[in-house]
Protein backbone atom coordinates (compact mmCIF):
# COMPACT_ATOMS: atom_id res chain seq x y z
CA UNK A 1 0.00 0.00 0.00
CA UNK A 2 1.20 3.67 -1.12
CA UNK A 3 2.10 6.03 1.80
CA UNK A 4 0.32 8.78 2.30
CA UNK A 5 1.17 12.11 4.30
CA UNK A 6 -0.76 13.60 6.59
CA UNK A 7 -0.91 16.23 4.61
CA UNK A 8 -2.20 15.13 1.85
CA UNK A 9 -4.52 12.92 3.99
CA UNK A 10 -5.88 15.80 5.48
CA UNK A 11 -6.60 17.12 2.28
CA UNK A 12 -7.93 13.65 0.69
CA UNK A 13 -10.89 13.75 3.83
CA UNK A 14 -11.37 17.71 3.56
CA UNK A 15 -12.34 17.47 -0.48
CA UNK A 16 -14.40 13.77 0.70
CA UNK A 17 -16.20 16.04 3.05
CA UNK A 18 -17.22 18.83 0.87
CA UNK A 19 -17.75 16.03 -1.56
CA UNK A 20 -19.97 14.64 1.16
CA UNK A 21 -21.79 17.86 1.81
CA UNK A 22 -22.38 18.74 -1.70
CA UNK A 23 -24.25 15.20 -2.63
CA UNK A 24 -21.82 14.13 -4.90
CA UNK A 25 -19.39 11.28 -4.97
CA UNK A 26 -15.37 11.48 -5.85
CA UNK A 27 -13.94 9.66 -8.27
CA UNK A 28 -11.48 7.33 -7.05
CA UNK A 29 -8.26 7.97 -7.13
CA UNK A 30 -4.75 6.98 -5.76
CA UNK A 31 -2.49 9.63 -4.49
CA UNK A 32 0.45 9.24 -7.00
CA UNK A 33 -1.77 8.84 -9.89
CA UNK A 34 -2.57 11.59 -12.16
CA UNK A 35 -5.51 13.31 -10.00
CA UNK A 36 -8.66 13.44 -11.24
CA UNK A 37 -9.47 15.77 -13.72
CA UNK A 38 -5.85 16.20 -15.02
CA UNK A 39 -5.17 15.27 -18.72
CA UNK A 40 -3.06 12.74 -19.63
CA UNK A 41 -1.51 12.35 -22.53
CA UNK A 42 -1.54 8.97 -24.74
CA UNK A 43 1.31 6.60 -23.76
CA UNK A 44 4.71 7.48 -26.35
CA UNK A 45 4.04 10.80 -26.64
CA UNK A 46 7.52 12.60 -26.95
CA UNK A 47 8.23 15.33 -23.76
CA UNK A 48 11.33 17.65 -24.91
CA UNK A 49 13.27 20.34 -24.55
CA UNK A 50 14.89 22.60 -26.83
CA UNK A 51 17.78 25.19 -27.71
CA UNK A 52 19.78 26.82 -30.52
CA UNK A 53 23.39 27.22 -31.22
CA UNK A 54 23.87 30.93 -30.60
CA UNK A 55 21.82 30.95 -28.04
CA UNK A 56 23.47 28.32 -25.65
CA UNK A 57 27.01 27.55 -26.94
CA UNK A 58 29.54 30.64 -26.77
CA UNK A 59 32.37 29.26 -27.44
CA UNK A 60 32.55 31.76 -30.42
CA UNK A 61 36.21 31.35 -31.60
CA UNK A 62 36.73 28.31 -30.17
CA UNK A 63 38.05 25.11 -32.85
CA UNK A 64 38.19 26.84 -35.57
CA UNK A 65 34.47 28.13 -35.89
CA UNK A 66 33.79 30.90 -38.04
CA UNK A 67 31.41 34.44 -37.59
CA UNK A 68 28.31 34.13 -38.11
CA UNK A 69 26.13 37.02 -38.77
CA UNK A 70 24.71 37.25 -35.47
CA UNK A 71 28.36 37.48 -34.19
CA UNK A 72 28.53 40.68 -36.30
CA UNK A 73 25.35 41.83 -35.39
CA UNK A 74 25.73 41.66 -31.83
CA UNK A 75 29.16 43.18 -31.75
CA UNK A 76 27.80 46.19 -33.61
CA UNK A 77 26.69 48.78 -31.08
CA UNK A 78 23.53 49.80 -30.30
CA UNK A 79 21.70 45.92 -31.85
CA UNK A 80 21.48 44.26 -29.04
CA UNK A 81 20.00 44.84 -25.51
CA UNK A 82 23.04 46.50 -23.76
CA UNK A 83 25.27 45.12 -26.13
CA UNK A 84 25.16 41.63 -25.31
CA UNK A 85 26.48 39.05 -27.73
CA UNK A 86 26.63 35.06 -27.88
CA UNK A 87 30.47 35.18 -27.37
CA UNK A 88 29.82 33.06 -23.83
CA UNK A 89 26.08 32.89 -23.63
CA UNK A 90 25.73 29.27 -21.16
CA UNK A 91 29.10 28.11 -22.87
CA UNK A 92 27.02 24.69 -23.56
CA UNK A 93 30.43 24.36 -26.33
CA UNK A 94 31.80 23.24 -23.03
CA UNK A 95 29.42 22.17 -20.68
CA UNK A 96 27.09 20.21 -22.57
CA UNK A 97 27.53 17.08 -20.57
CA UNK A 98 26.02 18.73 -17.59
CA UNK A 99 23.21 19.97 -20.09
CA UNK A 100 22.78 16.36 -21.03
CA UNK A 101 22.10 15.83 -16.86
CA UNK A 102 19.62 18.00 -16.94
CA UNK A 103 18.38 16.89 -19.65
CA UNK A 104 17.91 13.18 -17.98
CA UNK A 105 17.16 14.86 -14.22
CA UNK A 106 14.05 16.00 -16.19
CA UNK A 107 12.92 12.85 -17.94
CA UNK A 108 12.56 13.97 -21.58
CA UNK A 109 12.55 11.20 -24.38
CA UNK A 110 13.61 13.90 -26.85
CA UNK A 111 16.05 17.40 -27.28
CA UNK A 112 16.09 19.77 -30.20
CA UNK A 113 19.38 21.35 -30.42
CA UNK A 114 20.50 23.35 -33.62
CA UNK A 115 23.83 23.21 -35.15
CA UNK A 116 26.00 26.16 -35.92
CA UNK A 117 26.55 25.88 -39.73
CA UNK A 118 29.76 28.30 -39.49
CA UNK A 119 31.00 25.99 -36.76
CA UNK A 120 31.22 23.49 -38.94
CA UNK A 121 31.99 25.57 -42.50
CA UNK A 122 33.54 28.63 -41.09
CA UNK A 123 32.99 30.58 -44.32
CA UNK A 124 29.74 28.91 -44.98
CA UNK A 125 31.38 26.50 -48.25
CA UNK A 126 33.87 23.87 -47.65
CA UNK A 127 36.67 23.59 -46.44
CA UNK A 128 35.08 21.78 -43.68
CA UNK A 129 36.57 22.32 -40.07
CA UNK A 130 36.80 19.10 -38.53
CA UNK A 131 36.58 20.07 -34.89
CA UNK A 132 33.52 21.28 -35.64
CA UNK A 133 31.95 18.11 -36.40
CA UNK A 134 33.43 16.41 -33.94
CA UNK A 135 31.70 18.44 -31.49
CA UNK A 136 28.68 17.69 -32.28
CA UNK A 137 29.50 13.82 -32.78
CA UNK A 138 29.94 14.10 -29.44
CA UNK A 139 26.77 15.97 -28.78
CA UNK A 140 24.62 13.24 -30.07
CA UNK A 141 26.80 10.09 -28.57
CA UNK A 142 26.55 11.75 -24.98
CA UNK A 143 22.42 12.41 -25.48
CA UNK A 144 22.06 8.83 -27.17
CA UNK A 145 24.34 7.09 -24.49
CA UNK A 146 21.53 8.65 -21.94
CA UNK A 147 18.74 7.63 -23.95
CA UNK A 148 17.69 10.70 -25.49
CA UNK A 149 17.14 11.42 -28.74
CA UNK A 150 18.33 13.79 -30.97
CA UNK A 151 15.89 16.16 -32.83
CA UNK A 152 18.49 18.41 -35.40
CA UNK A 153 17.60 21.60 -36.53
CA UNK A 154 20.46 22.55 -39.58
CA UNK A 155 19.78 26.60 -39.55
CA UNK A 156 18.36 28.53 -36.91
CA UNK A 157 19.48 31.70 -38.21
CA UNK A 158 23.13 31.63 -37.30
CA UNK A 159 23.97 32.41 -41.06
CA UNK A 160 27.95 32.32 -41.73
CA UNK A 161 29.24 35.44 -42.10
CA UNK A 162 31.26 34.25 -45.07
CA UNK A 163 28.48 33.93 -47.19
CA UNK A 164 28.60 37.09 -49.65
CA UNK A 165 25.31 38.68 -49.55
CA UNK A 166 23.89 36.49 -47.04
CA UNK A 167 20.11 35.41 -47.87
CA UNK A 168 19.97 38.04 -50.47
CA UNK A 169 22.03 35.52 -52.78
CA UNK A 170 20.70 32.57 -54.23
CA UNK A 171 24.26 30.95 -53.96
CA UNK A 172 23.34 30.53 -50.07
CA UNK A 173 20.25 28.32 -50.41
CA UNK A 174 22.71 26.14 -52.38
CA UNK A 175 25.74 26.16 -49.65
CA UNK A 176 22.87 25.30 -47.51
CA UNK A 177 21.75 22.19 -49.14
CA UNK A 178 25.62 21.05 -49.61
CA UNK A 179 26.04 22.09 -45.77
CA UNK A 180 22.66 19.65 -45.11
CA UNK A 181 23.97 17.10 -47.21
CA UNK A 182 27.48 16.64 -45.51
CA UNK A 183 25.67 16.82 -41.92
CA UNK A 184 23.29 13.86 -42.94
CA UNK A 185 25.80 12.18 -44.35
CA UNK A 186 28.14 12.42 -41.08
CA UNK A 187 25.68 12.27 -38.53
CA UNK A 188 22.60 10.22 -40.34
CA UNK A 189 23.73 7.06 -39.19
CA UNK A 190 22.19 8.50 -35.58
CA UNK A 191 20.13 11.53 -35.83
CA UNK A 192 17.25 9.89 -37.02
CA UNK A 193 15.33 13.46 -36.71
CA UNK A 194 15.91 16.37 -38.55
CA UNK A 195 14.53 20.01 -39.11
CA UNK A 196 15.96 21.89 -41.93
CA UNK A 197 15.10 25.42 -40.94
CA UNK A 198 13.97 27.79 -37.92
CA UNK A 199 11.30 30.15 -38.39
CA UNK A 200 11.07 31.86 -41.55
CA UNK A 201 10.20 34.91 -40.60
CA UNK A 202 12.48 35.86 -38.50
CA UNK A 203 15.91 35.57 -40.54
CA UNK A 204 14.15 36.80 -43.58
CA UNK A 205 11.39 40.01 -42.81
CA UNK A 206 13.23 40.62 -39.46
CA UNK A 207 16.63 40.63 -40.50
CA UNK A 208 15.98 41.82 -44.01
CA UNK A 209 12.71 44.36 -43.49
CA UNK A 210 12.56 45.30 -39.94
CA UNK A 211 16.32 45.22 -39.27
CA UNK A 212 15.93 43.87 -35.76
CA UNK A 213 17.91 40.66 -36.30
CA UNK A 214 21.01 39.97 -38.03
CA UNK A 215 22.05 41.38 -40.52
CA UNK A 216 19.87 44.37 -39.38
CA UNK A 217 19.24 45.83 -43.46
CA UNK A 218 16.05 47.49 -43.79
CA UNK A 219 15.69 46.49 -47.54
CA UNK A 220 12.33 47.30 -49.77
CA UNK A 221 9.73 44.65 -50.69
CA UNK A 222 11.21 42.86 -53.97
CA UNK A 223 14.19 42.41 -52.18
CA UNK A 224 12.52 41.01 -49.07
CA UNK A 225 10.37 38.52 -51.50
CA UNK A 226 13.67 37.54 -52.72
CA UNK A 227 15.04 36.67 -49.61
CA UNK A 228 11.85 35.05 -48.10
CA UNK A 229 12.23 33.13 -51.59
CA UNK A 230 15.57 32.06 -51.16
CA UNK A 231 14.63 31.04 -47.51
CA UNK A 232 12.56 28.40 -48.40
CA UNK A 233 14.59 27.63 -51.41
CA UNK A 234 17.18 26.77 -48.90
CA UNK A 235 15.03 24.43 -46.85
CA UNK A 236 13.93 22.29 -49.76
CA UNK A 237 17.58 21.98 -50.76
CA UNK A 238 17.73 20.82 -47.68
CA UNK A 239 15.22 18.29 -47.65
CA UNK A 240 16.54 17.16 -51.02
CA UNK A 241 20.19 16.50 -49.75
CA UNK A 242 18.68 15.09 -46.27
CA UNK A 243 17.34 12.54 -48.13
CA UNK A 244 19.87 11.40 -50.68
CA UNK A 245 22.19 11.37 -47.65
CA UNK A 246 20.72 9.63 -44.17
CA UNK A 247 19.35 5.77 -44.34
CA UNK A 248 15.86 5.06 -45.01
CA UNK A 249 13.00 6.19 -42.38
CA UNK A 250 14.92 9.37 -41.46
CA UNK A 251 12.37 12.00 -40.80
CA UNK A 252 12.73 15.43 -41.68
CA UNK A 253 10.74 18.69 -41.26
CA UNK A 254 11.06 22.06 -40.04
CA UNK A 255 10.22 24.07 -37.24
CA UNK A 256 7.91 26.80 -38.33
CA UNK A 257 6.18 29.41 -36.24
CA UNK A 258 3.44 30.15 -38.68
CA UNK A 259 1.36 32.69 -37.60
CA UNK A 260 -1.38 31.06 -35.28
CA UNK A 261 -5.55 32.71 -35.96
CA UNK A 262 -8.23 31.65 -33.12
CA UNK A 263 -11.43 32.59 -34.44
CA UNK A 264 -13.24 34.86 -32.05
CA UNK A 265 -15.88 32.17 -31.67
CA UNK A 266 -16.06 28.53 -32.61
CA UNK A 267 -18.92 29.21 -35.23
CA UNK A 268 -18.49 27.54 -38.61
CA UNK A 269 -17.49 30.45 -40.61
CA UNK A 270 -15.51 32.16 -37.54
CA UNK A 271 -13.64 28.68 -37.63
CA UNK A 272 -13.23 28.70 -41.74
CA UNK A 273 -12.35 32.36 -41.63
CA UNK A 274 -8.99 31.40 -39.36
CA UNK A 275 -8.07 28.99 -41.92
CA UNK A 276 -8.08 31.43 -44.48
CA UNK A 277 -6.21 33.91 -42.37
CA UNK A 278 -3.67 31.01 -41.89
CA UNK A 279 -3.26 30.27 -45.49
CA UNK A 280 -2.94 33.86 -46.72
CA UNK A 281 -0.56 35.24 -44.41
CA UNK A 282 1.61 32.25 -44.29
CA UNK A 283 1.68 32.82 -48.16
CA UNK A 284 5.32 33.18 -49.05
CA UNK A 285 6.55 30.35 -46.13
CA UNK A 286 4.23 27.40 -45.00
CA UNK A 287 1.74 27.75 -47.64
CA UNK A 288 4.30 27.47 -50.59
CA UNK A 289 6.21 24.38 -48.67
CA UNK A 290 2.41 23.14 -48.52
CA UNK A 291 0.63 23.54 -51.86
CA UNK A 292 4.16 23.75 -54.40
CA UNK A 293 3.24 27.31 -55.17
CA UNK A 294 2.87 31.23 -54.15
CA UNK A 295 -1.16 31.56 -53.73
CA UNK A 296 -2.95 33.64 -56.52
CA UNK A 297 -3.87 36.18 -53.55
CA UNK A 298 -0.34 36.93 -52.45
CA UNK A 299 1.38 37.08 -56.37
CA UNK A 300 -1.09 39.53 -57.09
CA UNK A 301 -1.02 41.57 -54.04
CA UNK A 302 2.60 41.48 -54.31
CA UNK A 303 2.99 42.37 -57.84
CA UNK A 304 5.73 43.34 -59.81
CA UNK A 305 7.51 42.75 -56.13
CA UNK A 306 6.53 38.84 -56.27
CA UNK A 307 9.55 36.82 -56.05
CA UNK A 308 11.50 35.37 -59.10
CA UNK A 309 11.35 31.78 -59.22
CA UNK A 310 13.09 29.82 -61.45
CA UNK A 311 12.23 26.66 -62.78
CA UNK A 312 12.36 23.45 -60.29
CA UNK A 313 12.00 25.86 -57.08
CA UNK A 314 8.88 24.95 -55.99
CA UNK A 315 9.23 21.07 -56.80
CA UNK A 316 12.27 21.84 -54.23
CA UNK A 317 10.49 23.50 -52.02
CA UNK A 318 7.61 21.52 -51.69
CA UNK A 319 9.20 18.34 -51.14
CA UNK A 320 7.27 16.06 -49.18
CA UNK A 321 8.21 16.03 -45.51
CA UNK A 322 7.33 13.45 -42.55
CA UNK A 323 6.35 15.92 -40.10
CA UNK A 324 5.58 19.67 -39.62
CA UNK A 325 7.15 21.54 -36.63
CA UNK A 326 5.07 24.15 -34.94
CA UNK A 327 6.97 26.84 -32.49
CA UNK A 328 3.46 28.36 -30.75
CA UNK A 329 4.27 31.21 -28.51
CA UNK A 330 1.42 33.88 -29.63
CA UNK A 331 -1.84 34.51 -31.63
CA UNK A 332 -4.65 36.67 -33.31
CA UNK A 333 -7.98 36.81 -33.25
CA UNK A 334 -9.67 36.86 -36.75
CA UNK A 335 -13.55 37.05 -37.49
CA UNK A 336 -15.10 36.11 -40.46
CA UNK A 337 -15.71 39.27 -43.19
CA UNK A 338 -17.87 40.17 -46.13
CA UNK A 339 -13.91 41.53 -47.78
CA UNK A 340 -12.83 39.91 -50.51
CA UNK A 341 -10.04 37.37 -48.24
CA UNK A 342 -13.05 36.45 -45.95
CA UNK A 343 -11.46 37.56 -42.86
CA UNK A 344 -10.25 40.29 -40.39
CA UNK A 345 -8.10 39.99 -37.79
CA UNK A 346 -8.68 41.90 -34.66
CA UNK A 347 -6.52 44.22 -32.58
CA UNK A 348 -5.71 43.12 -29.43
CA UNK A 349 -7.23 45.24 -26.36
CA UNK A 350 -4.20 47.11 -24.54
CA UNK A 351 -5.86 45.23 -21.26
CA UNK A 352 -4.90 41.97 -23.31
CA UNK A 353 -2.47 39.46 -20.75
CA UNK A 354 0.84 39.43 -21.70
CA UNK A 355 4.17 37.52 -20.34
CA UNK A 356 7.03 39.05 -19.31
CA UNK A 357 8.22 39.57 -23.40
CA UNK A 358 5.28 42.49 -24.51
CA UNK A 359 5.15 39.75 -27.88
CA UNK A 360 3.75 37.00 -25.63
CA UNK A 361 0.16 37.31 -25.29
CA UNK A 362 -1.39 34.61 -22.88
CA UNK A 363 -4.00 32.59 -25.45
CA UNK A 364 -3.40 28.84 -24.82
CA UNK A 365 -5.65 28.19 -27.31
CA UNK A 366 -3.46 29.00 -29.58
CA UNK A 367 -1.41 25.90 -29.30
CA UNK A 368 -4.61 24.15 -30.33
CA UNK A 369 -5.45 25.98 -33.19
CA UNK A 370 -1.82 26.27 -34.27
CA UNK A 371 -2.00 22.79 -34.92
CA UNK A 372 -5.80 22.69 -36.02
CA UNK A 373 -5.50 25.37 -38.62
CA UNK A 374 -2.54 23.67 -40.28
CA UNK A 375 -3.65 20.14 -39.73
CA UNK A 376 -7.06 21.09 -41.58
CA UNK A 377 -5.84 22.85 -44.09
CA UNK A 378 -2.68 20.35 -45.31
CA UNK A 379 -3.06 17.08 -43.23
CA UNK A 380 0.73 17.10 -42.47
CA UNK A 381 1.68 13.15 -41.24
CA UNK A 382 2.73 14.86 -38.13
CA UNK A 383 2.87 17.28 -36.15
CA UNK A 384 5.65 18.07 -33.19
CA UNK A 385 5.33 21.28 -30.93
CA UNK A 386 9.02 22.25 -31.50
CA UNK A 387 8.96 25.19 -29.28
CA UNK A 388 6.39 26.53 -26.92
CA UNK A 389 7.80 28.76 -23.81
CA UNK A 390 7.55 32.41 -22.09
CA UNK A 391 10.13 34.59 -20.50
CA UNK A 392 9.66 35.29 -16.58
CA UNK A 393 10.82 38.38 -14.68
CA UNK A 394 12.37 35.50 -12.58
CA UNK A 395 14.25 36.46 -9.41
CA UNK A 396 16.84 33.75 -7.62
CA UNK A 397 16.63 33.43 -4.32
CA UNK A 398 19.42 33.55 -1.91
CA UNK A 399 18.54 29.49 -1.11
CA UNK A 400 18.60 29.01 -5.10
CA UNK A 401 14.98 29.60 -5.90
CA UNK A 402 13.02 30.52 -8.85
CA UNK A 403 9.43 30.67 -7.85
CA UNK A 404 8.39 31.16 -11.68
CA UNK A 405 5.17 30.50 -11.44
CA UNK A 406 3.68 32.67 -14.34
CA UNK A 407 5.37 30.57 -16.58
CA UNK A 408 4.00 27.38 -15.17
CA UNK A 409 0.69 28.69 -15.36
CA UNK A 410 1.18 29.29 -19.00
CA UNK A 411 2.60 25.94 -20.30
CA UNK A 412 0.10 24.46 -17.82
CA UNK A 413 -2.76 25.91 -19.72
CA UNK A 414 -0.87 25.42 -22.94
CA UNK A 415 -0.56 21.43 -22.55
CA UNK A 416 -3.81 21.51 -21.63
CA UNK A 417 -5.44 23.27 -24.67
CA UNK A 418 -3.05 21.02 -26.69
CA UNK A 419 -4.68 17.73 -25.24
CA UNK A 420 -7.52 19.13 -26.97
CA UNK A 421 -5.97 18.66 -30.21
CA UNK A 422 -4.42 14.79 -29.03
CA UNK A 423 -8.08 13.49 -27.93
CA UNK A 424 -9.23 15.04 -31.57
CA UNK A 425 -7.41 13.04 -33.34
CA UNK A 426 -4.46 15.90 -34.63
CA UNK A 427 -1.49 14.06 -35.10
CA UNK A 428 0.72 15.87 -32.70
CA UNK A 429 4.03 13.37 -32.01
CA UNK A 430 5.42 15.32 -29.09
CA UNK A 431 6.53 18.68 -27.71
CA UNK A 432 9.52 20.31 -27.11
CA UNK A 433 9.56 23.40 -24.62
CA UNK A 434 11.42 26.57 -25.21
CA UNK A 435 13.82 26.51 -23.54
CA UNK A 436 15.96 24.28 -21.31
CA UNK A 437 18.13 27.10 -20.22
CA UNK A 438 18.34 30.76 -20.16
CA UNK A 439 19.85 31.91 -23.08
CA UNK A 440 20.86 34.64 -25.22
CA UNK A 441 17.25 36.22 -26.35
CA UNK A 442 18.80 37.52 -29.49
CA UNK A 443 18.19 41.40 -29.68
CA UNK A 444 17.01 40.85 -26.07
CA UNK A 445 19.96 40.47 -25.10
CA UNK A 446 20.23 38.10 -21.66
CA UNK A 447 17.30 40.57 -20.68
CA UNK A 448 14.86 37.93 -21.04
CA UNK A 449 14.85 34.95 -19.50
CA UNK A 450 12.98 31.56 -21.08
CA UNK A 451 14.47 28.72 -19.57
CA UNK A 452 13.30 26.13 -16.87
CA UNK A 453 16.87 26.42 -15.59
CA UNK A 454 17.86 29.24 -14.21
CA UNK A 455 21.64 30.55 -15.28
CA UNK A 456 23.67 32.43 -13.23
CA UNK A 457 25.34 34.28 -16.47
CA UNK A 458 28.63 35.17 -14.24
CA UNK A 459 29.09 31.33 -13.00
CA UNK A 460 27.21 30.03 -15.34
CA UNK A 461 25.77 27.97 -12.57
CA UNK A 462 22.41 26.31 -13.37
CA UNK A 463 19.73 26.12 -11.12
CA UNK A 464 16.24 24.38 -11.97
CA UNK A 465 13.41 26.94 -11.42
CA UNK A 466 9.92 25.74 -10.37
CA UNK A 467 8.87 25.22 -13.66
CA UNK A 468 11.74 22.50 -14.08
CA UNK A 469 10.28 20.72 -11.13
CA UNK A 470 6.84 20.72 -12.88
CA UNK A 471 7.65 19.89 -15.85
CA UNK A 472 9.83 17.06 -14.42
CA UNK A 473 6.39 15.88 -12.59
CA UNK A 474 4.22 16.14 -15.91
CA UNK A 475 6.93 14.18 -17.55
CA UNK A 476 6.88 11.26 -14.79
CA UNK A 477 2.85 11.46 -15.28
CA UNK A 478 2.47 11.96 -18.90
CA UNK A 479 -0.38 14.20 -17.59
CA UNK A 480 -0.72 17.82 -16.70
CA UNK A 481 0.16 18.56 -13.10
C1 LIG B 1 11.66 32.00 -31.28
N1 LIG B 1 8.49 37.61 -32.23
O1 LIG B 1 11.83 33.28 -31.76
C2 LIG B 1 12.99 31.37 -31.59
O2 LIG B 1 12.94 30.21 -32.36
C3 LIG B 1 13.89 31.21 -30.39
O3 LIG B 1 15.21 31.20 -30.83
C4 LIG B 1 13.59 32.30 -29.40
O4 LIG B 1 14.49 32.35 -28.34
C5 LIG B 1 12.18 32.07 -28.89
O5 LIG B 1 11.24 32.07 -29.96
C6 LIG B 1 11.71 33.08 -27.87
O6 LIG B 1 11.70 34.36 -28.42
C7 LIG B 1 10.94 34.29 -31.84
O7 LIG B 1 8.95 38.75 -31.93
C8 LIG B 1 11.41 35.55 -31.54
O8 LIG B 1 7.30 37.48 -32.64
C9 LIG B 1 10.61 36.64 -31.68
C10 LIG B 1 9.30 36.47 -32.12
C11 LIG B 1 8.82 35.21 -32.41
C12 LIG B 1 9.65 34.13 -32.27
Amino acid sequence: MKRISRRQFGKGVAAAAAAAYAGVSLPRFAWGQPQPGHVEYPKGFLWGCATASYQVEGGAKDDGRGPSTWDVFSHTAGKTHNGDTGDVADDSYHLYKEDVQLLKNLGVQVYRMSISWSRVFPTGKAPVNPKGLDYYSKVVDELLKNNITPYVTLFHWDTPAGLDGGWTNRDTSKAFGDYAAFMGKHLGDRVKHWMTTNEFVCFTDLGYQVGQFAPGLKLPPAQVNQVRHHGILAHGYGVQALRANTPSGTQVGLAENASVYVPVMETEEHIAAARKATRLMNAPFLTVLMEGKYPAEYLAKEGANAPKVEDGDLEKISSPLDFVGLNVYTPSYVRASDKPEGFELEQAPASYPKMFSPWIQLSPECIYWAVRNVCDLWKPKAIYITENGTSSDDVLTPEGHVEDTDRVMYLRNHLTMLHRAVKEEYPVKGYFLWSLLDNFEWADGYSKRFGIHYVDFKTLKRYPKLSAQWYKQTIAENAVV
